[in-house]
């Protein structure tokens, strides 16, 4: 289940450097617009204090976290849609992606290179978002261009599907045209499954994550106050982040170092685990717990998973054997702490194929195969 978010924006913003910092892994950022062509892509761990707690409680002889992915693509440029500074390429890359981080750039300096060669975050916004729109409108006409034919078609199955489409693609292409985003437009769920296929880019959820410089944090500029207004009229999340001391934090070795940096720059914790969290609710994700002596895990479930489906995360013989599920949930354990003191609550339960899994179950599942 590898759901993922792009890191997405204009070129030279910082994408690459808060990349580096959150996953570790080697992306090359540099003081040039198209330091990055082909994606980067890095698995990140979730921090989860819940974890901790259960390990403290349970004493497994391993932990492990969930993870989520993410994918630091190349910057968009004006006119990327119509193939500019290979548009075309990077634009395949962002449909891809489950979900969008966009870096903007919120600070000043005169070393940095800006591509338009001023600082102004609501600007290079538009001009990322007009792109993503232009894109999809494209996608979109193409899409309109192939239902005549599918109108026609003998196959009850197709014609049926294409008179469907008509009505979703036209309330879509009069937004897009206007450069509004596809999730600007009222949709039912039943429209935006019948356009899933298409892979809209703006639909797709989008989180703004201003890149701030050192004496920004924690309280925010200008620019940010604009980015928060902006994002505000659109429903979009916005976050802060200071690319330059994350990727300094994260080139630490020891968890002590890290805190002394931290309480030196006068913040209390690193951005990036908040960004974390973000992206892993953003993509709809949520945490289960597996609770045994050898080991105490974090596993990754889709929000409104029933526990069989929820089961086959671990393993798909877990799902097609389903039998029951035993659960309580984390705030129980913290409640009454233990096990055996939960059960004697009442608080342990035995649940079927119906039980809607929650964040933060603690859960055994039964199966046979
Ligand atoms: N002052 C300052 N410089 C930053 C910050 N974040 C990144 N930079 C610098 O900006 C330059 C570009 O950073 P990258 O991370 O390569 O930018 P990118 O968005 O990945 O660029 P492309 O891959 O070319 O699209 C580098 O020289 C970074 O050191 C920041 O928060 N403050
Ligand atoms: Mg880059």
């Amino acid at each position: 289940m590898a759901l993922n978010c792009g890191i997405v924006g204009l070129p030279n913003v910082g994408k690459s450097t808060i990349f580096q910092a959150l996953t570790s892994a080697p992306a090359e950022a540099a003081n040039y617009p198209f330091c990055t062509i082909e994606p980067n892509v890095g698995i990140v761990n979730v921090a989860d204090q819940r974890l901790d707690k259960i390990t403290e409680f349970v004493k497994p002889q391993k932990t492990i976290p969930t993870i989520v992915e993410f994918v630091d693509i190349a910057g968009l440029v004006k006119g990327a849609s119509k193939g500019e500074g290979l548009g075309n390429q990077f634009l395949g890359h962002i449909r891809q992606v489950n979900a969008i981080i966009q870096v903007v750039r919120c600070f000043d300096d005169p070393d940095v290179i800006h591509v338009n060669g001023r600082v102004d975050p609501i600007e290079d916004i538009e001009t990322i978002n007009l792109e993503l729109a232009l894109a999809d409108l494209e996608s979109v006409k193409k899409k309109q261009e192939s239902l005549p034919r599918a109108l026609k078609s003998q196959d009850k199955a197709v014609s049926g599907r294409a008179k469907e489409l008509v009505p979703v693609l036209e309330k879509l292409a009069a937004a897009l045209e206007e450069g509004h985003a596809a999730r600007s437009v009222d949709l039912t769920a039943e429209d935006i499954a019948v356009v899933k296929e298409l892979n809209l880019i703006t639909l797709k959820k989008t989180l703004y994550l201003c890149n701030v410089d050192e004496d920004a944090v924690p309280d925010g500029n200008e620019y940010v106050e604009k980015v928060k207004e902006y994002a505000a009229a659109e429903g979009a999340e916005v976050m802060m982040i200071c690319g330059k001391l994350e990727s300094e934090i994260a080139g630490l070795e020891t968890e002590e170092e890290k805190s002394e940096f931290l309480e030196a720059a006068g913040i209390e914790q690193s951005g990036l685990d908040q960004l974390t969290h973000k992206a892993y609710n953003m993509l709809g994700l949520r945490t289960y717990f597996t609770a045994g002596e050898k080991e105490v895990r974090a596993w990754t479930f889709h929000a409104g998973d029933k526990a069989p489906q929820a089961a086959g995360v671990i393993h798909s013989d877990f799902e097609k054997g389903f039998i029951k599920a035993e659960v309580y949930h984390y705030d129980d354990l913290i409640q009454f702490g233990s096990e055996s003191k939960v059960k004697e609550a009442g608080k342990f339960r035995i649940e079927g194929k119906e039980y809607e899994v929650k964040d933060g179950d603690i859960v055994h599942f039964r199966f046979n195969v």
